[in-house]
């Protein structure tokens, strides 16, 4: 017999226990309706005395993907979600959660609320709310400790990292890994329980903590959270939760769940959470089906190259590195084992997933042994000539069919796709260094890319674990057109009288890891250099030029590597150089500008200023289709920091 408890929530009894199924797609999120719903069905249970327990379970893919976010900032209905999650652990009855797919925040909240817990092998559990500025708001800070002890629970509330199967049976998250039918084991381990005292979670008396681990931990957790309020508020809530009861934890996590919900961390966040999903949608897409892609090949096996490979090891893809020599594809080749090496090395991947990449990897100093690749991309010397010639090399090589993707970053890759064959099938896909780990792929929308190849490249990129961004083409596309005007900014507010440091350190306050001149420093100074020496013909001389960076490079001074850019880095540690301040001051001096101070709060408005009318250019000329695409590239390839939302957000024109 069917029940309906709800419009997302019905159940069915099997074998004397009520199976429940949440049904509110996309996600099954713990909306209103789902709430009432499971809180009738568990009242259900009590009220019948044929029913000996209950066992929770998701349609579909996913068990229960969280909170509805949407409804943050509404007036919320009851039950709460808390209430709903007390309401369970108090059941007299045993209720079992059935996890048969993600499991996060709210979700993996009602989990622990339940008396067991069984999870398929493909679930996922994890608390990420800090990834949305917050802090779990259904007792996931006091129940997750209870079961894996406050030093593993309080990493992963901090952080909002998620945990397999396996692991979460490891930690003693999960009672049990589902063989091959979840209901059937669920339904029985429920029968096991009946009538026998409940195992309530928060009536789990905490292991001692490990002081000393837990601020190993902690101290790690903040270095990166930098600026962020939400992981902190997580240390301090789990830690707590060891020397209080479980309802006082409560309400100190409510509390702050709260606060934290309405800060502007979290509405930047939540704007970064909604642009993701936004960012996935391409205008004319629809219905459009990408080409199968089993094979890459990749062209040049440089740094870029090699870490595109791992990438697309890592994806799952047949990769075919060539490079133009026997002996450069055998560096590559080294160059690609050392970067898996490094991820055995720091517990990324396993010995067996390494030996599985490898067997999936050729390389070749033989361009045509790229025949078989459904894929191309090039990522050569970043030089017109060279890739024109790779890619009409390739043309007589590769299918018909297969894509060309080319990894420039400054070049026009429409005229590069026009001096091919069949302009319909290249690509622009920009990946960051190191691409093996930098999640931003901008995808380049060519003015004669198929839309099958358009396709094709997000699925791609998709698989790779990226977050692909369209762009149209400008030169730089969305990220160093914005950068560009970042770095012109920062240079105009030199000349009119801030220095290096005072720029770096208002921007680092701001939340950047890293300010704009460190920034210049560690990626190098020759490549813009070459620009703006390429460039000087044609500038108009109106326009506002500063000269200090090409001083600098006369000097040799090209950045961290040299050992001098912006700053001196005597023994790797970057130092204010006098030199440097001398030679911004003779510069000044030279076009008879008189140096005022300049406060950090002018700094970051300036910098944020130039940032977002660059945006509103890309949006008015349709290279970038949203403004919230555009803070996604910076998040992602820049270091903007993703609690401010990004530079269009930031500005307000969100
Ligand atoms: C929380 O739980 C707070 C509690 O502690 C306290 C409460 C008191 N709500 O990602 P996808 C939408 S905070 C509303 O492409 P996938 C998403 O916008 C929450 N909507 O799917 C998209 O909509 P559209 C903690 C949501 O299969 C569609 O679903 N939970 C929610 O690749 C598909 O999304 C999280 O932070 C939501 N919670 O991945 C988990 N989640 O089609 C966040 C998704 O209109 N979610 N949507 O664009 C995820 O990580 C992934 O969505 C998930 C599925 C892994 C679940």
């Amino acid at each position: 017999m069917s029940l309906t408890f709800s419009e997302t929530v019905t159940g069915s009894v099997t074998d004397g226990v009520l199976v429940v199924t949440i049904d509110n797609p996309p996600v099954n999120a713990a909306s209103a309706d789902m709430r009432q719903g499971l809180h009738a069905a568990i009242d259900h249970a009590a009220a019948a005395p044929e029913i000996a327990g209950v066992v929770i379970t998701g349609a579909g893919k996913i068990f229960v993907g969280g909170a509805d976010i949407r409804e943050f900032g509404k007036p919320m209905a009851e039950p709460l979600l808390p209430q709903l999650v007390n309401h369970i652990e108090a059941s007299g009855k045993p209720v079992v959660a059935a996890i048969n797919g993600a499991a996060l925040g709210g979700g993996l909240e009602i989990a622990l609320g339940c008396h067991h817990r069984i999870a398929s092998p493909a679930a996922k559990l994890g608390l990420p709310e800090v990834k949305l500025g917050i802090v779990p708001g259904a007792g996931g800070t006091q129940r997750l400790p209870r079961l894996a002890g406050v030093v593993t629970a309080a990493e992963m509330v901090a952080t909002g990292r998620m945990v397999g199967a396996e692991e979460a049976r490891r930690i003693d998250v999960i009672d049990a890994i589902a063989d091959s039918d979840l209901i059937a084991q669920a339904v029985a381990a429920a029968r096991e329980r009946a009538g026998q005292p409940p195992r309530r979670t928060g009536e789990c008396v905490i292991a001692s903590v490990d002081q000393e681990a837990f601020k190993k931990m902690a101290n790690k957790v903040l270095a990166r959270a930098r600026g962020q309020d939400a992981p902190e508020e997580a240390l301090r809530l789990v830690r707590s939760a060891a020397e209080r009861s479980i309802a006082e934890g409560m309400v100190d996590e409510r509390a702050t769940f709260i606060r934290l919900r309405d800060s502007d961390q979290a509405k930047a966040l939540r704007h970064v959470f909604f642009a993701e999903r936004a960012a996935a949608k391409v205008d004319g897409l629809d219905g459009v089906e990408p080409r199968p892609i089993r094979t890459i090949g990749i062209v040049g096996l440089g740094l870029m190259g090699s870490g595109i490979a791992v990438a697309a090891l890592d994806g799952g893809y047949a990769v075919i590195g060539a490079d133009m020599t026997a002996e450069a594809a055998q560096k590559g080749r080294e160059r690609i084992v050392a970067l898996l090496d490094r991820n055995v090395a720091s517990g990324r991947l396993d010995a067996d997933g390494r030996e599985k990449r490898l067997a999936r990897l050729t390389t070749s100093g033989r361009l045509e042994d790229l025949a078989d690749a459904d894929l191309v991309i090039e990522a050569v010397f970043d030089d017109l000539a060279v890739k024109t010639e790779l890619f009409q090399r390739l043309e007589g090589i590769v299918r018909a069919d297969a894509v060309l993707g080319t990894n420039t970053s400054y070049l026009d890759p429409d005229v590069l796709a026009a001096a091919t064959k069949r302009p319909e099938r290249v690509v622009g896909l920009h990946f960051f260094s190191p691409a093996n780990i930098m999640r931003l792929v901008e995808v380049v929308n060519c003015a004669k890319t198929a839309p099958d190849v358009l396709a094709t490249a997000l699925a791609v990129a998709k698989k790779l674990g990226k977050l692909p961004v369209v762009s149209g083409v400008t030169e730089g596309f969305i990220g160093n057109s914005i950068f560009s005007a970042y770095r012109r900014e920062a240079e105009f507010l030199l000349e009119d009288g801030a220095l290096p440091e005072e720029i770096d350190a208002a921007m680092e306050a701001y939340g950047f890891a890293m300010g704009p001149f460190a920034v210049f420093d560690l990626a190098g100074l020759e490549i813009a250099w070459a620009r703006r020496k390429r460039q000087a013909a044609t500038r108009d001389p109106d326009e506002r030029y500063v000269e200090i960076a090409d001083r600098l490079c006369e000097a040799g001074r090209f950045g961290q590597k040299a050992g001098r850019g912006w700053y001196a880095y005597p023994d790797g540690k970057r130092t204010v150089d006098p030199e440097v301040t001398a030679l911004i001051e003779a510069a000044r001096t030279k076009k008879s500008i008189v140096a005022r101070r300049i406060e950090a709060e002018e700094i970051v408005a300036r910098l944020l200023g130039a940032m977002a009318a660059e945006g509103d250019r890309l949006l008015a000329a349709k290279i970038a289709q949203r403004a919230s695409d555009i803070d996604l590239v910076l998040i992602n390839g820049y270091g903007f920091p993703a609690h401010k939302g990004g530079p269009m957000f930031a500005a307000g024109r969100v």
